[in-house]
């Protein structure tokens, strides 16, 4: 190099010129100032807009960098090839890697070439402010640190599950500032878009509402399972004993009157308080006198600084009640809440997140609450409600506040951290009543106090009623101040409040505001949706990158469908695809920007949690719609439509109905055949806990022959459901519980060849055995299958077995043409394909004209068969037979079509779904003879029932559904239903 030299540039030869590079740079602005000269000979100047501008392009561009510097050229401006901090004034760029992101100066301005090309259009120097990238990341602060682990989604929680639009993230300014070091590895660092492997797995293990939405659906599911478990019903037997011998009773107890009989209602609200922030503190105690809350941001330098221009955006999660007091709350900006405790001369402690803490946490305090009832609704990771009737009964004479004292105060011990406790009639008034109590401390609305209380509460502290509402109520009311439920009770009568805020709102506001609620512990936890949805950091290339993260979302909904015990039949993916005249990169750094949303959905052939079942349909889908990759900014993926593997707490589905299924509970298939038990065993979980709720699984590669319900699934007195147990009454648990310790002899037979009978004759007994009171002592719901038991007890008494099967008449008329098969007798309790014959059978070959295939025998249509050739040949003949709940033939089918349409005024759409599907599967197997009967004994059965107006309009789009496949099938030919 040396010899490059010469003297008059110094020792390196370039000396005067500053060194290699900035000749190299000096040189080509001369290119540069040249070629303008010439060109501008040639290329005619067209404007002076860029005048006294000078750019530099990095990256690919649109238009790209050579068209951008002519562009420069004809309308004044100034190109320069190298960066100069000194000589350029806009640095241009579309798609900075994130390497250069991360080394951008506050003052540093990256803007989108867009502006240049929209300047020219309009003829003038547009402002740069709507095209300047990345500078959330590049204000507001001394040094960019781009820190990805502080993504947080901010959104309050509205729906299992659903990961928050990255619009309501934490703002990345506060993300980035500067006193936040780092404290994620490289990998993490990188982790920023979606096309990073770890993407997804940083996302979630950051968001602290993945936390609180999973932790929420956890707590639920954890609940319904331990009222499954008997060794937990003893475990709060146990607990119950001790506390009612151990308690130290004073006046007050014995004063407080429970009225049993009557059984009103005690509900309690308990909730921990500022949760995250106890949880942070609990092995500090000492530090909660001070303002504390928990954020991303540790908030050094707002505290220090004398500018507040730059507030930390850095929301807080949870604020404790000391910072609470200067008026600190719950969502607030960091700059914001330190500003307020420094305008009270204090200084915010700002703690980290802990999240194995609060698991921790919320797994002890739900234990501790648990191990006294399990009449408990599980809200969130740190919320709950009680209905504490049956227990204040237990252990009176008791004031209901003796207990809450006592276990808000084994909570403190057992989590370390406090909570408060509020009573009531309902659980409305036992939630504002925590309001109250709040912090540390308990609130009883007693009887009789109810309107003096709910008079004073602020409607905005009422649930559910937001600010919309309440603009609505006061803009109704412009000359008063419309606060309190008093003020809504002197001035709106119900007519009114439904009048200005809608028929439901109305009555919701009316309800409230008077005190009123209706609502009882849910129990049961059904999901409406569980999904992913991600919003944040989607920058795809291409197909296959989008495929690769596409795998891991489903992994992650399937982990969220298990999770929640769930299996869904409707999957719907949703994309938000770059508006056309939206900016390549909107403002919000890797945020969405304006997009054009939309969806697509399938209904699956059975209900999956499958990952690779998912993933495939999700891909599908996404190959239907038509969008740009590249363009792509959010994508979730949904399933709905559930199959529950949990077990309710009634025989009810997991809407409060009784399920199509349930209706067959009580009927009592013969012992199976070894064949056919065979022949069930799909893999799938435990029949005898699924069959009752959906016992159907129509996926091809399943078996079709679903296992029976069997009395020893059932309510049987050796093995009575603990469920069903769970539910009775104390009394009436007793009862039974007395007789099954001292059964009539023949219960304690077990031989095995004697067990049925010996079960079903028990089960006869315990059923005779209640009598009238005690049935009526039991809920409805209850009440009525016992009933419905014994109804069948008498008609099985009635009809006793002719030949091994139960014959029992059915009374409703049949088409003359298979009048005389059906007359005679249906066969109910037997499974037919249990039933070893040697009797032939019509034949399975498919017929199309199908008047004339009618499949009415109590047989499934199979092959010509023997018990030991079914054996042999097992799964053929019985796999091509459609079954619903197990139940092949006509009458079984009727029997339970008319059980499920007399079990609730308003069916359950899956249940619909799956018989649908049942009748397109009897048309696809041609039997359209049975669909035809399916179909009008279902009409003949809801024409005289007015009360089942939902019924008649589900069964007209099922009927539809099914003409629709009739018509396709029989060259457009309807099916008669007159
Ligand atoms: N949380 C959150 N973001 C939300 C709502 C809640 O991070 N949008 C977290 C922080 C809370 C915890 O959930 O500590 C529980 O929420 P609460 O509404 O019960 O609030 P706190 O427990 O903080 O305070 P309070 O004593 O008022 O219940």
């Amino acid at each position: 190099m040396a010899g490059r030299g010469n003297s008059h540039r110094g020792d390196n030869g370039w000396g005067e010129w500053g060194g290699y590079m900035a000749a190299k740079k000096r040189k080509l602005e001369e290119q540069f100032d040249k070629d303008s000269s010439n060109n501008a000979k040639q290329l005619e100047r067209k404007s002076n807009i860029f005048q006294g501008i000078s750019i530099f392009v990095d990256g690919h561009t649109e238009p790209p960098a050579d068209e951008l510097k002519k562009l420069m050229m004809e309308h004044g401006g100034v190109y320069h090839a190298y960066y100069s901090k000194d000589k350029i004034t806009y640095f241009i760029s579309n798609n900075l890697p994130y390497a250069k992101i991360r080394k951008l100066k506050p003052n540093d301005k990256v803007i989108n070439s867009k502006w240049i090309t929209d300047c020219i259009k309009e003829n003038k120097l547009l402002s740069t402010h709507n095209y300047e990238m990345y500078k959330d990341m590049t204000r507001s602060r001394g040094q960019t640190e781009l820190n990805f682990k502080r993504a947080e989604p901010m959104k309050p929680i509205t729906s299992d599950f659903n990961v928050p639009n990255s619009d309501d993230e934490d703002d990345h300014s506060s993300a980035s500032e500067t006193e936040e070091a780092p404290t994620e590895d490289d990998d993490h660092q990188s982790a920023l878009d979606a096309k990073h492997p770890k993407f997804l797995e940083t996302f979630l293990k950051r968001s602290r509402l993945h936390y609180l939405s999973s932790t929420a659906v956890a707590k639920k599911v954890y609940v319904q399972e331990l009222r499954q478990k008997p060794e937990h019903r003893q475990l709060i037997e146990k607990r119950r004993e001790e506390l009612k011998n151990t308690i130290q009773r004073t006046e007050r107890d014995y004063l407080f009157k429970i009225h049993d009989e009557k059984k009103e209602k005690i509900y309690m609200h308990i909730d921990m308080d500022c949760f995250f922030v106890s949880v942070a503190t609990r092995h500090q105690p000492e530090l909660r006198d001070q303002p504390i809350a928990i954020t991303h941001s540790k908030g050094r330098k707002a505290a220090t600084t004398s500018e507040h221009q730059f507030y930390s955006r850095s929301e807080l999660a949870s604020c404790n009640y000391a910072a609470r007091q200067y008026g600190i709350k719950n969502g607030m900006y960091l700059g914001r809440a330190q500003e307020l405790c420094r305008n009270h001369q204090a200084k915010l402690l700002c703690l980290p997140y802990d999240y194995e803490g609060f698991h921790e946490v919320s797994d002890r305090f739900y234990d501790t609450v648990l191990s006294y009832t399990l009449e408990v609704e599980a809200v969130s990771c740190d919320e709950l409600y009680v209905d504490l009737t049956d227990l204040l009964i237990y252990l009176k004479p008791l004031h209901p506040l003796t207990f809450v004292a006592l276990l808000r105060e084994e909570i403190q011990i057992n989590t370390k951290c406090p909570c408060s406790a509020g009573l009531g009639s309902n659980m409305l008034l036992a939630r504002l009543a925590t309001r109250q109590a709040k912090p540390n401390g308990q609130y009883y609305v007693e009887k009789g106090y109810e309107q003096e209380f709910i008079a004073k509460q602020k409607l905005i502290d009422l649930p559910g009623i937001g600010s919309s509402i309440l603009d609505k109520l006061q803009q109704t009311f412009p000359q008063t101040t419309v606060d309190t439920c008093k003020q809504v009770q002197n001035l709106c009568s119900l007519e009114q409040l439904k009048n200005i805020l809608g028929k439901k709102q109305g009555q919701t506001m009316y309800d409230m505001t008077h005190g009123i609620d209706t609502r009882i512990l849910t129990k049961d936890y059904l999901p409406k949706s569980i999904s992913i949805d991600i919003n944040y950091g989607i920058r795809f290339q291409t197909f296959d990158d989008l495929t690769v993260f596409i795998k891991q979302l489903v992994l992650e909904l399937h982990k969220r469908l298990k999770q929640a015990r769930q299996k869904g039949k409707q999957l719907s993916v949703k994309i938000r695809v770059r508006a056309p005249d939206a900016p390549i990169e909107p403002e919000k750094f890797m945020g969405c920007g304006r997009t054009d949303d939309s969806s697509r959905l399938v209904n699956l052939h059975s209900y999956t949690d499958d990952p690779v079942n998912i993933e495939l349909e999700t891909i599908k889908l996404l190959k239907q719609m038509n969008f740009i990759v590249a363009d792509l900014r959010g994508i979730g993926i949904s399933m709905t439509q559930f199959q529950s593997a949990l077990k309710n707490t009634s025989g009810k589905d997991m809407n409060g109905h009784r399920t199509l299924f349930d209706c067959n509970q009580f009927r009592v298939p013969k012992p199976s055949s070894t064949t056919v038990e065979n022949q069930a065993d799909t893999g799938e979980p435990s029949e005898s806990s699924v069959t009752r709720k959906r016992p159907m699984q129509q996926e091809p590669t399943t078996t079709a022959v679903p296992q029976k319900v069997s009395r020893l699934d059932c309510y049987t007195p050796g093995q009575i459901d603990p469920h069903v147990m769970n539910e009775l009454p104390e009394p009436i648990r007793q009862e039974v519980e007395q007789y099954l310790k001292n059964p009539p002899s023949v219960l304690r037979q077990n031989s095995e060849s004697d067990r049925v009978e010996v079960v079903e004759k028990s089960f006869t007994q315990v059923m005779d055995h209640l009598d009238e009171a005690v049935l009526n002592e039991l809920p409805p719901e209850m009440r009525r299958e016992i009933t419905m038991a014994q109804k069948l007890r008498k008609m099985e008494s009635k009809y006793p077995p002719i030949g091994g099967k139960r014959l029992i008449p059915i009374s409703v008329p049949l088409n003359p043409v298979i009048q005389e098969k059906s007359n005679a007798f249906n066969v109910l309790m037997n499974s037919p394909q249990k039933q070893p014959t040697t009797t032939t059978k019509k034949t399975s070959i498919p017929v199309k004209r199908w008047r004339t295939e009618t499949i009415l025998n109590e047989e499934p249509m199979t092959t010509t068969t023997t018990s030991n050739v079914r054996t042999e040949s097992k799964p053929q003949s019985f796999q091509q037979q459609p079954s619903i709940a197990g139940f092949t033939s006509l009458s079984d089918v009727k029997l339970m079509l008319r059980e499920w349409i007399e079990s609730s005024d308003e069916p359950n759409q899956i249940d619909f779904d799956l018989f649908q599907n049942y009748l397109i599967d009897l048309l696809n197997s041609y039997n359209a003879e049975m669909v035809h009967q399916l179909l009008s004994y279902g009409l003949l059965q809801l024409k005289p029932l007015t009360s089942k107006s939902q019924w008649i309009k589900h069964f007209q789009s099922l009927i539809e559904a099914v003409q629709t496949r009739f018509r396709q099938m029989y060259g457009g030919a309807t099916m008669d239903l007159s």
